[in-house]
């Protein structure tokens, strides 16, 4: 299946706004988005886990196509969907408000955004850090409002060979979207109708999320 197919210039983005569930949802239903993860990041302690996350934050990794969503939008979206005030110290840093760059470019672009909101927003206790090593959390954690609706799940099997491909399928973190309710099928579709991949994959892709039993 390669409806995640790969363009040359995809940047990785990992942020951290309270519960990892939600924003994977909210960043998968986004075009231009191309992958999710969710997992534990920002921390000093070894190969942390959801029940024993130490210093970690819980955080959402996203594979993003740059040509079709800006950094903007992107920054915009985590901004107005989490209140990056009063999680601080929250269960230590569990949900910390986190932007971890990966290069001085995006660490630019972060702080160009932020002072902008701030602007409009006044002073955000979101902290911005170097990135070090993103540990994804368990399966279970993957795609979760997507696992609350098996239908869904059994249909893309027949697509994906593992769990861990479908996990990595654009299909599926749009589904997830869908599933939290931040995007409509029919919006779906008419994104799927602009992705790089052939007519048959298109028409196989459209059926089978036409015949989810929600
Ligand atoms: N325990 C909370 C948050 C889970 S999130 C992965 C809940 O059940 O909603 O931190």
């Amino acid at each position: 299946m390669s409806d995640n197919q790969q363009a040359n210039n995809l940047h990785t983005i990992t942020l951290g706004m309270g519960c990892y569930w939600s924003p994977e949802a909210l960043f998968g239903a986004m075009p231009g988005v191309i992958k999710t993860r969710v997992g534990f990041a920002g921390g000093t302690s070894h190969e942390p886990t959801y029940r024993n996350m130490g210093d970690h934050t819980e955080t959402v990794e996203l594979i993003v196509d740059p040509a079709l969503v800006s950094y903007d939008t992107l920054l915009e979206t985590f901004w107005n969907n989490h209140n990056p005030y009063n999680i601080n110290g929250y269960k230590d840093r569990q949900y910390q408000s986190l932007l971890l760059y990966h290069d001085e470019e995006q660490e630019e672009a972060f702080r160009r955004i932020k002072s902008r909101m701030e602007r409009d927003k006044g002073s955000l206790d979101t902290e911005l850090a170097p990135f070090q090593t993103f540990y994804p959390a368990e399966t279970r954690h993957q795609k979760y409002y997507l696992k609350r609706f098996p239908d869904a799940v059994a249909k893309l099997s027949t697509l994906y060979t593992s769990d861990e491909e479908l996990e990595n399928s654009t299909l599926a973190a749009r589904l997830n979207g869908v599933a939290k309710g931040f995007l409509s099928l029919e919006r779906l579709q008419h994104e799927i109708d602009q992705w790089p991949i052939s007519t048959n994959e298109k028409v196989q892709i459209i059926s089978l999320i036409r015949q989810i039993r929600w």
